[in-house]
Protein backbone atom coordinates (compact mmCIF):
# COMPACT_ATOMS: atom_id res chain seq x y z
CA UNK A 1 0.00 0.00 0.00
CA UNK A 2 1.34 3.32 -0.62
CA UNK A 3 1.66 5.76 2.06
CA UNK A 4 2.26 9.45 0.47
CA UNK A 5 1.12 10.27 -3.23
CA UNK A 6 2.38 13.77 -5.10
CA UNK A 7 -0.90 14.78 -6.76
CA UNK A 8 0.96 16.24 -9.90
CA UNK A 9 -2.45 18.23 -10.99
CA UNK A 10 -5.03 21.23 -10.00
CA UNK A 11 -8.32 21.46 -9.75
CA UNK A 12 -11.30 19.25 -9.85
CA UNK A 13 -9.00 16.34 -10.58
CA UNK A 14 -6.56 17.51 -7.92
CA UNK A 15 -9.47 17.48 -5.27
CA UNK A 16 -10.79 14.08 -6.86
CA UNK A 17 -7.14 12.42 -6.71
CA UNK A 18 -7.21 14.22 -2.82
CA UNK A 19 -10.19 12.57 -1.71
CA UNK A 20 -9.42 8.93 -2.98
CA UNK A 21 -6.40 8.99 -1.10
CA UNK A 22 -7.88 9.87 2.11
CA UNK A 23 -10.51 6.79 1.74
CA UNK A 24 -7.23 4.65 1.74
CA UNK A 25 -5.27 6.40 4.29
CA UNK A 26 -2.53 7.70 2.02
CA UNK A 27 -0.86 11.02 3.08
CA UNK A 28 -0.91 13.89 0.44
CA UNK A 29 1.53 15.86 -1.32
CA UNK A 30 -0.31 19.09 -3.42
CA UNK A 31 1.65 20.74 -6.23
CA UNK A 32 0.58 23.95 -6.86
CA UNK A 33 2.31 26.94 -9.07
CA UNK A 34 1.94 30.62 -7.54
CA UNK A 35 -1.70 31.48 -8.87
CA UNK A 36 -3.16 28.14 -7.28
CA UNK A 37 -1.98 28.37 -4.26
CA UNK A 38 -5.60 29.09 -2.77
CA UNK A 39 -7.28 25.97 -4.61
CA UNK A 40 -9.32 23.56 -2.43
CA UNK A 41 -7.00 20.88 -2.51
CA UNK A 42 -3.98 22.84 -1.35
CA UNK A 43 -5.27 23.70 2.03
CA UNK A 44 -6.75 19.82 2.27
CA UNK A 45 -3.48 18.21 1.64
CA UNK A 46 -1.45 16.96 4.34
CA UNK A 47 1.79 18.90 2.86
CA UNK A 48 1.93 21.43 -0.24
CA UNK A 49 4.63 22.39 -2.64
CA UNK A 50 4.54 25.59 -4.69
CA UNK A 51 6.44 24.52 -7.98
CA UNK A 52 6.56 27.82 -10.17
CA UNK A 53 5.13 30.21 -11.35
CA UNK A 54 1.40 30.60 -13.31
CA UNK A 55 2.39 29.39 -17.16
CA UNK A 56 1.59 25.48 -17.05
CA UNK A 57 5.37 24.51 -18.70
CA UNK A 58 7.03 26.28 -15.38
CA UNK A 59 4.96 24.54 -13.15
CA UNK A 60 2.56 21.87 -14.02
CA UNK A 61 4.44 20.39 -16.77
CA UNK A 62 8.06 21.29 -15.26
CA UNK A 63 9.37 17.47 -14.70
CA UNK A 64 12.47 18.78 -12.26
CA UNK A 65 9.95 20.70 -10.34
CA UNK A 66 7.48 17.72 -9.73
CA UNK A 67 10.22 15.05 -8.89
CA UNK A 68 11.85 17.37 -6.79
CA UNK A 69 8.62 18.31 -4.57
CA UNK A 70 8.26 14.42 -4.11
CA UNK A 71 12.38 13.65 -2.95
CA UNK A 72 11.52 16.72 -0.52
CA UNK A 73 8.72 15.59 1.02
CA UNK A 74 9.87 11.91 0.91
CA UNK A 75 6.74 10.43 -0.83
CA UNK A 76 6.48 7.50 -2.74
CA UNK A 77 4.45 8.06 -5.98
CA UNK A 78 3.03 10.45 -8.03
CA UNK A 79 -0.10 10.73 -10.01
CA UNK A 80 -0.63 12.90 -12.50
CA UNK A 81 -4.24 13.28 -13.21
CA UNK A 82 -5.51 14.28 -16.58
CA UNK A 83 -4.16 16.55 -19.44
CA UNK A 84 -0.44 17.97 -18.16
CA UNK A 85 2.20 15.18 -17.87
CA UNK A 86 -0.81 12.36 -18.05
CA UNK A 87 0.49 10.91 -21.37
CA UNK A 88 4.36 11.62 -21.28
CA UNK A 89 6.36 8.68 -21.42
CA UNK A 90 9.49 10.59 -20.94
CA UNK A 91 7.47 11.82 -17.77
CA UNK A 92 6.88 8.55 -16.30
CA UNK A 93 9.93 6.95 -17.07
CA UNK A 94 12.22 10.01 -15.05
CA UNK A 95 9.80 9.74 -12.38
CA UNK A 96 10.38 5.58 -12.36
CA UNK A 97 13.98 6.35 -13.24
CA UNK A 98 14.12 8.89 -9.56
CA UNK A 99 12.70 6.07 -7.57
CA UNK A 100 9.08 6.89 -7.50
CA UNK A 101 5.91 5.12 -8.62
CA UNK A 102 4.17 6.80 -11.21
CA UNK A 103 0.60 6.13 -10.99
CA UNK A 104 -0.65 4.79 -14.71
CA UNK A 105 0.97 1.92 -17.40
CA UNK A 106 4.37 1.51 -17.63
CA UNK A 107 6.46 4.43 -20.15
CA UNK A 108 6.90 1.36 -22.80
CA UNK A 109 3.09 1.57 -23.02
CA UNK A 110 2.49 5.25 -22.72
CA UNK A 111 5.05 5.41 -25.26
CA UNK A 112 3.59 2.93 -27.25
CA UNK A 113 -0.11 4.40 -27.65
CA UNK A 114 1.02 7.72 -28.20
CA UNK A 115 2.69 6.53 -31.20
CA UNK A 116 -0.68 5.85 -33.28
CA UNK A 117 0.41 3.97 -35.96
CA UNK A 118 2.22 1.67 -33.52
CA UNK A 119 -1.05 1.87 -31.15
CA UNK A 120 -3.23 0.66 -33.72
CA UNK A 121 -1.09 -1.85 -35.29
CA UNK A 122 -1.11 -3.50 -31.52
CA UNK A 123 -4.42 -3.72 -31.23
CA UNK A 124 -5.01 -4.99 -34.36
CA UNK A 125 -2.40 -7.73 -33.95
CA UNK A 126 -4.62 -7.90 -30.31
CA UNK A 127 -7.71 -9.00 -32.52
CA UNK A 128 -9.38 -5.06 -31.60
CA UNK A 129 -11.82 -4.04 -34.41
CA UNK A 130 -9.92 -0.77 -35.87
CA UNK A 131 -11.00 1.16 -38.96
CA UNK A 132 -10.33 0.04 -42.50
CA UNK A 133 -6.92 1.81 -43.19
CA UNK A 134 -3.01 2.34 -44.26
CA UNK A 135 -2.03 -0.24 -41.23
CA UNK A 136 1.46 1.28 -40.92
CA UNK A 137 3.17 4.96 -41.91
CA UNK A 138 2.86 6.37 -45.37
CA UNK A 139 5.63 6.64 -47.50
CA UNK A 140 6.43 9.18 -50.53
CA UNK A 141 5.42 7.67 -53.29
CA UNK A 142 2.22 9.17 -54.88
CA UNK A 143 1.03 6.57 -56.82
CA UNK A 144 1.19 3.92 -53.64
CA UNK A 145 -0.98 6.40 -52.12
CA UNK A 146 -3.20 6.97 -54.06
CA UNK A 147 -3.72 3.38 -54.83
CA UNK A 148 -3.93 2.40 -50.84
CA UNK A 149 -7.38 5.38 -50.91
CA UNK A 150 -8.73 3.60 -53.79
CA UNK A 151 -8.82 0.21 -51.94
CA UNK A 152 -9.81 1.65 -48.87
CA UNK A 153 -12.65 4.11 -50.83
CA UNK A 154 -13.22 7.83 -50.73
CA UNK A 155 -13.52 9.68 -48.19
CA UNK A 156 -10.19 9.31 -46.41
CA UNK A 157 -8.63 10.77 -43.37
CA UNK A 158 -4.85 11.95 -43.14
CA UNK A 159 -3.64 11.32 -39.50
CA UNK A 160 -0.64 12.33 -37.83
CA UNK A 161 1.17 9.63 -35.89
CA UNK A 162 1.71 11.36 -33.16
CA UNK A 163 -1.37 13.17 -33.10
CA UNK A 164 -4.60 12.52 -31.45
CA UNK A 165 -7.58 14.01 -29.68
CA UNK A 166 -8.30 15.91 -32.99
CA UNK A 167 -5.10 17.25 -33.45
CA UNK A 168 -3.23 17.07 -37.01
CA UNK A 169 -6.18 15.18 -39.38
CA UNK A 170 -7.36 16.26 -42.93
CA UNK A 171 -10.36 14.67 -44.67
CA UNK A 172 -9.77 13.39 -48.43
CA UNK A 173 -12.70 13.62 -50.45
CA UNK A 174 -11.16 12.79 -54.43
CA UNK A 175 -8.12 11.35 -55.60
CA UNK A 176 -6.93 14.94 -57.10
CA UNK A 177 -6.90 16.22 -53.58
CA UNK A 178 -4.83 13.55 -52.07
CA UNK A 179 -0.92 14.24 -52.53
CA UNK A 180 -0.98 17.67 -50.83
CA UNK A 181 -3.40 16.99 -48.12
CA UNK A 182 -0.44 13.91 -47.26
CA UNK A 183 2.20 16.38 -47.66
CA UNK A 184 0.33 19.37 -45.33
CA UNK A 185 -0.59 17.32 -42.98
CA UNK A 186 3.35 15.81 -42.68
CA UNK A 187 4.76 19.25 -42.29
CA UNK A 188 2.12 20.30 -39.65
CA UNK A 189 2.39 16.99 -37.91
CA UNK A 190 6.23 17.42 -38.37
CA UNK A 191 5.80 21.05 -36.77
CA UNK A 192 3.77 20.17 -34.51
CA UNK A 193 4.76 16.63 -32.87
CA UNK A 194 8.14 16.58 -34.16
CA UNK A 195 7.17 13.54 -36.03
CA UNK A 196 6.02 13.72 -39.61
CA UNK A 197 4.62 10.26 -39.79
CA UNK A 198 1.15 10.38 -40.75
CA UNK A 199 -1.41 7.39 -42.13
CA UNK A 200 -5.08 6.95 -43.86
CA UNK A 201 -7.93 5.66 -42.35
CA UNK A 202 -11.32 5.19 -44.18
CA UNK A 203 -13.16 8.33 -42.91
CA UNK A 204 -16.71 7.38 -40.90
CA UNK A 205 -18.57 10.28 -41.75
CA UNK A 206 -21.20 10.00 -39.08
CA UNK A 207 -19.96 8.01 -36.42
CA UNK A 208 -20.66 8.21 -32.55
CA UNK A 209 -17.53 8.70 -29.94
CA UNK A 210 -18.03 5.33 -27.61
CA UNK A 211 -15.13 4.78 -25.56
CA UNK A 212 -14.75 1.42 -23.09
CA UNK A 213 -13.34 1.93 -19.80
CA UNK A 214 -11.03 -0.86 -18.48
CA UNK A 215 -8.84 -1.44 -15.31
CA UNK A 216 -5.78 -3.69 -15.34
CA UNK A 217 -3.27 -5.00 -12.36
CA UNK A 218 -0.53 -5.41 -14.71
CA UNK A 219 -0.52 -8.66 -13.39
CA UNK A 220 -2.29 -10.28 -15.84
CA UNK A 221 -5.92 -9.38 -14.63
CA UNK A 222 -7.81 -6.59 -16.95
CA UNK A 223 -11.25 -5.86 -16.12
CA UNK A 224 -13.66 -3.57 -18.61
CA UNK A 225 -16.08 -1.51 -16.70
CA UNK A 226 -18.64 -0.49 -19.68
CA UNK A 227 -18.96 2.57 -22.31
CA UNK A 228 -19.39 5.58 -22.67
CA UNK A 229 -21.13 7.92 -25.25
CA UNK A 230 -19.13 10.97 -25.52
CA UNK A 231 -20.92 12.24 -29.04
CA UNK A 232 -21.69 15.49 -27.61
CA UNK A 233 -18.79 17.65 -28.28
CA UNK A 234 -17.67 20.87 -29.98
CA UNK A 235 -14.37 21.23 -31.52
CA UNK A 236 -13.18 17.92 -29.69
CA UNK A 237 -14.07 19.44 -26.72
CA UNK A 238 -16.67 16.86 -24.69
CA UNK A 239 -19.62 18.93 -23.51
CA UNK A 240 -21.84 16.18 -22.03
CA UNK A 241 -20.83 12.51 -21.59
CA UNK A 242 -23.26 9.84 -20.45
CA UNK A 243 -23.03 6.31 -19.57
CA UNK A 244 -24.24 3.64 -20.74
CA UNK A 245 -24.06 4.68 -24.50
CA UNK A 246 -27.41 4.37 -25.86
CA UNK A 247 -28.68 1.66 -27.88
CA UNK A 248 -25.53 -0.78 -27.51
CA UNK A 249 -26.87 -4.03 -26.00
CA UNK A 250 -25.71 -5.99 -22.94
CA UNK A 251 -24.08 -8.14 -25.95
CA UNK A 252 -22.41 -6.09 -27.99
CA UNK A 253 -20.71 -4.48 -23.98
CA UNK A 254 -19.70 -7.91 -23.07
CA UNK A 255 -18.04 -8.56 -26.83
CA UNK A 256 -16.16 -5.07 -27.06
CA UNK A 257 -15.49 -5.60 -23.04
CA UNK A 258 -14.02 -8.80 -24.17
CA UNK A 259 -11.93 -7.46 -26.67
CA UNK A 260 -10.49 -4.46 -25.03
CA UNK A 261 -9.59 -6.80 -21.54
CA UNK A 262 -7.60 -9.00 -24.00
CA UNK A 263 -5.85 -6.66 -25.26
CA UNK A 264 -5.22 -4.81 -21.89
CA UNK A 265 -3.35 -8.39 -20.93
CA UNK A 266 -1.46 -8.89 -23.98
CA UNK A 267 -0.06 -5.22 -24.08
CA UNK A 268 0.82 -5.60 -20.06
CA UNK A 269 -1.49 -2.58 -19.71
CA UNK A 270 -1.57 -1.15 -16.12
CA UNK A 271 -3.71 0.92 -14.44
CA UNK A 272 -6.93 2.61 -15.42
CA UNK A 273 -7.56 3.25 -19.36
CA UNK A 274 -9.75 3.73 -22.20
CA UNK A 275 -10.43 2.46 -25.70
CA UNK A 276 -11.37 5.60 -28.20
CA UNK A 277 -13.89 3.89 -30.39
CA UNK A 278 -15.83 5.32 -33.36
CA UNK A 279 -19.27 3.27 -33.44
CA UNK A 280 -21.29 3.70 -36.88
CA UNK A 281 -24.13 1.28 -38.23
CA UNK A 282 -23.87 -1.13 -34.96
CA UNK A 283 -19.79 -1.63 -35.08
CA UNK A 284 -16.94 -0.54 -33.19
CA UNK A 285 -13.86 0.71 -34.55
CA UNK A 286 -10.72 1.60 -32.66
CA UNK A 287 -9.13 4.93 -32.81
CA UNK A 288 -6.71 5.23 -30.29
CA UNK A 289 -6.12 4.61 -26.39
CA UNK A 290 -6.07 6.91 -23.63
CA UNK A 291 -3.73 6.06 -20.92
CA UNK A 292 -4.73 8.18 -18.25
CA UNK A 293 -8.04 8.55 -15.99
CA UNK A 294 -10.16 10.70 -17.92
CA UNK A 295 -12.48 13.93 -17.11
CA UNK A 296 -15.93 12.12 -17.84
CA UNK A 297 -14.51 8.95 -15.47
CA UNK A 298 -17.94 9.71 -12.96
CA UNK A 299 -20.47 8.77 -15.00
CA UNK A 300 -18.64 5.07 -15.32
CA UNK A 301 -18.59 5.23 -12.04
CA UNK A 302 -21.86 5.92 -11.05
CA UNK A 303 -23.39 3.47 -13.20
CA UNK A 304 -20.48 0.50 -11.93
CA UNK A 305 -20.05 1.48 -7.95
CA UNK A 306 -16.54 1.50 -8.71
CA UNK A 307 -13.96 4.53 -7.54
CA UNK A 308 -11.44 4.27 -10.37
CA UNK A 309 -9.74 6.65 -8.53
CA UNK A 310 -9.41 4.30 -5.69
CA UNK A 311 -8.37 0.97 -7.97
CA UNK A 312 -5.56 3.43 -9.64
CA UNK A 313 -4.19 3.99 -6.03
CA UNK A 314 -4.20 -0.10 -5.45
CA UNK A 315 -3.13 -1.26 -8.33
CA UNK A 316 0.14 1.23 -8.60
CA UNK A 317 0.65 -0.17 -4.47
CA UNK A 318 1.26 -3.31 -6.24
CA UNK A 319 -2.02 -5.09 -4.88
CA UNK A 320 -3.46 -7.32 -7.75
CA UNK A 321 -7.38 -6.38 -9.00
CA UNK A 322 -9.97 -7.68 -6.34
CA UNK A 323 -12.77 -6.84 -8.89
CA UNK A 324 -13.72 -9.50 -11.41
CA UNK A 325 -16.02 -8.96 -13.54
CA UNK A 326 -18.78 -10.71 -13.04
CA UNK A 327 -18.72 -8.52 -10.38
CA UNK A 328 -19.22 -5.35 -12.64
CA UNK A 329 -23.13 -4.55 -12.56
CA UNK A 330 -24.39 -1.84 -15.01
CA UNK A 331 -27.05 0.08 -12.88
CA UNK A 332 -29.32 2.46 -14.58
CA UNK A 333 -27.84 5.65 -16.44
CA UNK A 334 -25.26 8.38 -15.61
CA UNK A 335 -24.75 11.64 -17.50
CA UNK A 336 -21.91 14.36 -16.73
CA UNK A 337 -22.39 18.37 -17.71
CA UNK A 338 -19.08 19.54 -18.00
CA UNK A 339 -19.48 23.11 -16.44
CA UNK A 340 -17.18 25.75 -17.92
CA UNK A 341 -16.01 29.63 -17.10
CA UNK A 342 -17.24 30.74 -20.44
CA UNK A 343 -19.76 33.14 -22.41
CA UNK A 344 -22.12 30.23 -23.11
CA UNK A 345 -22.61 31.51 -26.66
CA UNK A 346 -19.14 32.81 -27.85
CA UNK A 347 -17.37 30.30 -26.21
CA UNK A 348 -14.91 32.60 -24.82
CA UNK A 349 -13.07 31.74 -21.87
CA UNK A 350 -14.69 33.90 -18.56
CA UNK A 351 -12.18 33.83 -15.53
CA UNK A 352 -12.46 35.92 -12.66
CA UNK A 353 -13.53 35.68 -8.86
CA UNK A 354 -16.87 33.72 -8.15
CA UNK A 355 -18.81 35.51 -6.08
CA UNK A 356 -21.49 32.86 -5.51
CA UNK A 357 -21.50 28.80 -5.41
CA UNK A 358 -24.35 27.14 -4.37
CA UNK A 359 -23.84 23.45 -5.56
CA UNK A 360 -26.63 21.34 -7.00
CA UNK A 361 -27.94 18.31 -4.65
CA UNK A 362 -30.42 15.45 -3.76
CA UNK A 363 -30.74 11.76 -5.30
CA UNK A 364 -28.27 10.43 -7.28
CA UNK A 365 -26.46 14.00 -7.74
CA UNK A 366 -22.69 14.41 -7.70
CA UNK A 367 -20.91 17.30 -8.15
CA UNK A 368 -16.96 17.07 -8.73
CA UNK A 369 -15.17 21.01 -8.47
CA UNK A 370 -12.76 22.95 -6.82
CA UNK A 371 -14.34 26.46 -6.66
CA UNK A 372 -16.13 27.77 -3.35
CA UNK A 373 -17.24 31.83 -2.86
CA UNK A 374 -14.93 33.76 -3.44
CA UNK A 375 -12.48 31.59 -5.57
CA UNK A 376 -10.67 33.29 -8.21
CA UNK A 377 -10.41 31.34 -11.99
CA UNK A 378 -6.87 32.18 -13.36
CA UNK A 379 -7.02 32.94 -16.54
CA UNK A 380 -4.14 30.61 -17.24
CA UNK A 381 -5.42 27.36 -17.59
CA UNK A 382 -8.18 24.94 -18.69
CA UNK A 383 -11.75 26.80 -18.36
CA UNK A 384 -13.26 23.66 -17.15
CA UNK A 385 -14.41 24.23 -13.28
CA UNK A 386 -16.65 21.22 -12.47
CA UNK A 387 -18.49 18.99 -13.77
CA UNK A 388 -22.54 17.91 -12.50
CA UNK A 389 -22.80 14.46 -12.73
CA UNK A 390 -26.57 12.84 -11.97
CA UNK A 391 -27.63 9.33 -11.89
CA UNK A 392 -30.61 7.52 -12.00
CA UNK A 393 -32.88 4.37 -12.67
CA UNK A 394 -32.95 4.99 -16.59
CA UNK A 395 -31.83 7.91 -18.55
CA UNK A 396 -35.12 9.98 -18.43
CA UNK A 397 -35.13 10.07 -14.74
CA UNK A 398 -31.07 10.96 -15.38
CA UNK A 399 -32.21 13.72 -17.52
CA UNK A 400 -34.59 14.97 -15.08
CA UNK A 401 -32.16 14.89 -12.62
CA UNK A 402 -29.73 16.69 -14.01
CA UNK A 403 -32.16 19.60 -15.97
CA UNK A 404 -33.54 20.28 -11.84
CA UNK A 405 -29.42 19.75 -10.60
CA UNK A 406 -28.56 22.46 -13.53
CA UNK A 407 -31.11 24.73 -12.85
CA UNK A 408 -30.25 24.83 -8.89
CA UNK A 409 -26.35 25.26 -9.49
CA UNK A 410 -25.83 28.82 -9.30
CA UNK A 411 -21.77 30.45 -9.91
CA UNK A 412 -22.37 34.05 -10.27
CA UNK A 413 -19.39 36.28 -11.01
CA UNK A 414 -18.07 34.71 -14.12
CA UNK A 415 -20.37 33.68 -17.26
CA UNK A 416 -20.28 29.84 -17.76
CA UNK A 417 -21.78 27.13 -20.07
CA UNK A 418 -24.95 26.63 -17.58
CA UNK A 419 -27.19 28.03 -20.42
CA UNK A 420 -25.78 25.49 -22.88
CA UNK A 421 -26.28 22.27 -21.42
CA UNK A 422 -29.84 23.48 -20.30
CA UNK A 423 -30.61 23.97 -23.87
CA UNK A 424 -29.00 20.32 -24.57
CA UNK A 425 -30.84 18.40 -22.08
CA UNK A 426 -34.25 20.50 -22.94
CA UNK A 427 -32.98 19.55 -26.88
CA UNK A 428 -35.40 16.87 -28.24
CA UNK A 429 -32.65 15.09 -30.00
CA UNK A 430 -30.74 14.75 -27.18
CA UNK A 431 -33.51 13.75 -25.22
CA UNK A 432 -34.08 10.72 -28.02
CA UNK A 433 -29.70 9.29 -27.30
CA UNK A 434 -27.79 8.17 -29.68
CA UNK A 435 -26.83 11.48 -31.56
CA UNK A 436 -23.70 11.35 -34.18
CA UNK A 437 -20.31 13.28 -33.15
CA UNK A 438 -21.41 16.24 -35.62
CA UNK A 439 -24.91 16.69 -33.56
CA UNK A 440 -24.34 19.42 -31.00
CA UNK A 441 -22.04 21.50 -33.40
CA UNK A 442 -24.93 21.37 -35.53
CA UNK A 443 -27.26 22.25 -33.20
CA UNK A 444 -25.19 25.31 -32.20
CA UNK A 445 -24.60 26.65 -35.53
CA UNK A 446 -28.28 26.66 -36.06
CA UNK A 447 -28.49 28.45 -32.72
CA UNK A 448 -26.06 31.25 -34.00
CA UNK A 449 -28.34 31.97 -37.10
CA UNK A 450 -31.22 32.12 -34.97
CA UNK A 451 -29.61 34.69 -33.20
CA UNK A 452 -28.23 36.54 -35.89
CA UNK A 453 -31.74 36.55 -37.39
CA UNK A 454 -33.36 38.11 -34.03
CA UNK A 455 -30.63 40.74 -33.51
C1 LIG B 1 -11.96 9.90 -37.30
C2 LIG B 1 -13.20 10.40 -37.73
C3 LIG B 1 -13.79 9.78 -38.82
N1 LIG B 1 -13.18 8.74 -39.43
N2 LIG B 1 -11.40 8.86 -37.93
C4 LIG B 1 -11.15 13.20 -33.96
C5 LIG B 1 -10.45 13.07 -32.66
C6 LIG B 1 -9.57 11.89 -32.79
N3 LIG B 1 -9.58 11.19 -31.54
C7 LIG B 1 -10.14 11.09 -33.90
N4 LIG B 1 -11.13 11.90 -34.55
C8 LIG B 1 -11.85 11.46 -35.58
N5 LIG B 1 -11.32 10.41 -36.24
C9 LIG B 1 -12.00 8.32 -38.97
N6 LIG B 1 -11.41 7.28 -39.60
C10 LIG B 1 -13.77 11.48 -37.05
C11 LIG B 1 -13.08 12.01 -35.97
C12 LIG B 1 -13.74 13.10 -35.29
C13 LIG B 1 -14.19 12.96 -33.99
C14 LIG B 1 -14.02 11.79 -33.26
C15 LIG B 1 -14.46 11.68 -31.96
C16 LIG B 1 -15.11 12.74 -31.37
C17 LIG B 1 -15.31 13.90 -32.05
C18 LIG B 1 -14.85 14.03 -33.36
C19 LIG B 1 -15.07 15.21 -34.06
C20 LIG B 1 -14.62 15.34 -35.33
C21 LIG B 1 -13.95 14.29 -35.96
Amino acid sequence: MLDKVVIANRGEIALRILRACATLGIKTVAVHSTVDRNLKHVGMADESVCIGPAPAAESYLSTPAIIAAAEVTDAQAIHPGYGFLSENADFAERVEQSGFIFIGPTAPVIRLMGDKVEAIKAMKAAGVPCVPGSGGPLGDDAATNAKIAREIGYPVIIKAAGGGGGRGMRVVHTEAHLNNAILTTKSEAKAAFNNDQVYMEKFLENPRHVEIQVLADGQGNAIHLGERDCSMQRRHQKVVEEAPAPGITPQQRADIGRVCVEACIRIGYRGAGTFEFLYENGRFYFIEMNTRIQVEHPVTEMITGVDLVREQLLIAGGEKLSIKQEDIKITGHSIECRINAEDPDTFMPSPGMVKRFLAAGGPGVRMDTHIYDGYKIPPNYDSMIGKLIVHGRDRETAIARMRIALGELVIDGVKTNIPLQQRIMADGGFQAGGQNIHYLEKRIAEQREKGIGRG
